[in-house]
């Protein structure tokens, strides 16, 4: 078998029990965006994602709601491949955390871990609720940062300095359930020996090109002041079993086998298409890129390749794209206080999938944090959408219906200014590219759309509408109007990813649907070949009033 280069990439797995709201759709849109970018290039790439299931917040919710764990997940599962689908996230697989091959694959990596001296025991002090008599671990309990005292820090972090935190450091500690006052018990736990990873870690992070912003700055200034062991075992009943004598009661922490997960995600899928997941997971030739919130980074540079390192079998992360957050009209999105827009919420369906999709990729958190504003979405769709690139496809469309069957002109009879203009645009692709690669997907947006500016100066300055109706002007609009195609096709062809719906709709004037993706192979701007057939055409977008 021919060993290509491979690309396997993932959105952070999505807690089951909260409906993402915007700012946690972020590592979605990006990762999708990314993947429809490398197929452009007629890479050969898998994307993953699936819910995480595991861990306190499931128990909470399903009690709740009077369901056993398993019927919650189920119906949570179905309602979050439902919210993906309707934003085009186009995932190859959709997994759970909860499946078979996760538990398998969770217990064949602690053992090894295990039996290699990486994992120790320890009595432990934890938060017991006296009222609600059970153990209250990481998301059970909330309280004052011991280190940046912000309030309502969780459990396991501190969302405001994302320091790990262990409950019994946090100050004046609440029990989320009822909100009494927690006792220190003790009780026996398991421990990932991080302190063992520095070196590899350090060496890791530091020869890795790819890890740029936070991905490399934080860990490694994690390391410089001395890793600390992790607690790996939760007492609770929903979760993973850990293998060992004297822990029946209890089960994995969620983020030890939350990234296990997309290992178990990506089997799942080649089980079920004859493939094999060994070809992504242990083939030196496939990159892994995760995609996630800046909060997840310290799990997924520390905690996740500790793990796989100690196995050996497996392949590291080689990028990670971490964005930062997404606030909403000034504010942090906010379930309890009903602030912000949700993925489930009626308001979504008002807008098409585009719509979203196209503001959120314009405010992308990228280097820094972004804020959702209605009056943006609006000025944002109407101008930038609509006024450039959709006022540029509509004008040559409606020219183009009533001239009919558009002949090719080949590149030797273009003017200078034509191929001036290739020459710009090809400048343009090549930095569309770069900018995907470097993760700054909005850039990628933005120099997409500077192909349709040039497309809309092209055509006003040759007035295409004032020689359709004089005959001796015949060949001269047919020129004009081949060249805006031609602008347009490369314009559309690199929105594609953002708002593939839409632009769909266009491509198929030029090419088959299945030909999309390779059509940027060798980054080189795209000609036309054929006959243009322009059929009836209504504007593709309807301004947001
Ligand atoms: N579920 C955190 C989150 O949803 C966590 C990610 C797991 S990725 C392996 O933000
Ligand atoms: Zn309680």
């Amino acid at each position: 078998m021919q060993n290509s280069k491979k690309y396997l990439v993932t959105s952070a797995l999505p807690y089951i029990n909260n409906i993402p709201h915007l700012g946690n759709f972020i590592p979605l849109l990006r990762s999708d965006i990314f993947v429809r970018i490398l197929k452009l290039q007629g890479r050969d790439v898998l994307y993953i994602c699936g819910t995480d299931e595991s861990g306190t917040r499931t128990e909470i919710e399903a009690q709740k709601q009077n369901l056993s764990e398993e019927e919650y997940c189920k119906i949570m599962h179905k309602k979050f491949k439902e919210i993906i689908d309707w934003f085009d996230i186009d995932v190859d697989f959709f997994g759970r955390t909860s499946s078979q091959s996760n538990h398998q694959l969770t217990k064949e990596i602690f053992l090894d871990l295990y039996k290699q001296g990486f994992i120790f025991e320890k009595q432990l002090q934890i938060l017991y609720c006296p009222n609600c008599r059970r153990y209250l671990p990481d998301s059970y309990v909330s309280g004052i940062c011991p280190f940046c005292k912000s309030k309502d820090a969780k459990g396991d972090q501190c969302d405001k300095c994302s320091k790990f935190i262990h409950p019994t450091e946090l100050i004046n500690p609440k029990c989320k359930i009822c909100g009494s006052k927690p006792i220190i018990k003790k009780d026996k736990h398991l421990f990932l020996d991080l302190p063992k990873f520095s070196k590899k870690l350090e060496k890791y992070i530091n020869e890795n090109k790819n890890f740029k912003a936070i991905e490399r700055n934080l860990p490694l200034a994690w390391i410089k002041k001395g890793l600390e062991p992790r607690c790996i075992s939760r007492n609770l009943k929903w979760g993973i079993k850990i293998p060992l004598s004297g822990y029946e009661n209890k089960v994995f922490y969620v983020w030890f086998d939350a990234p296990i997960g997309y290992i178990a995600a990506t089997k799942d899928f080649c089980d079920k298409n004859d493939l094999d997941y060994k070809d992504y997971w242990q083939n030196k030739n496939t990159d892994i890129i995760h995609f996630m919130g800046k909060d997840n980074v310290p799990f997924h540079t520390i905690i996740w390749p500790a793990e796989l390192m100690a196995n050996k079998k497996y392949n590291l992360p080689s990028r990670i794209y971490s964005n930062e957050f997404l606030n909403f009209e000034g504010g942090k999105f906010s379930k309890s206080l009903n602030k912000g827009i949700f993925c489930n919420d009626k308001i979504i369906k008002k807008y098409y999938p585009d719509i979203w999709r196209f503001y959120l990729s314009s405010i992308l958190p990228e280097s820094k944090d972004s804020d959702f504003e209605w009056n943006d979405l609006k000025e944002k769709i109407n101008n930038s959408l609509i006024a450039n690139y959709g006022n540029f496809e509509y004008r040559i469309m409606s020219v183009a219906n009533k001239f009919g069957e558009i002949k090719p002109i080949s590149f030797d009879k273009l003017t200078n200014n034509e191929k001036k203009i290739i020459d710009k645009i090809q400048i343009i692709i090549n930095d569309y590219f770069k900018c995907a690669w470097n993760g700054n997907l909005k850039d990628a947006l933005n120099s997409a759309l500077s192909i349709s500016d040039i497309g809309n100066k092209y055509f006003q300055k040759n007035k295409a509408w004032e020689l359709i109706n004089s005959d001796d002007k015949k060949n001269k609009l047919e020129h004009i109007l081949f060249f805006s195609f031609v602008i347009l096709l490369n314009c559309t062809i690199l929105l594609h990813p953002f708002i593939p719906k839409k632009t769909k709709q266009i491509l198929s004037i030029f090419i088959d649907d299945f030909k999309i993706n390779k059509s940027m192979k060798e980054r080189k701007i795209l000609m036309i070949n054929n006959n243009i057939n322009a059929k009836k055409t209504k504007p593709l977008f309807k301004k947001i009033e």
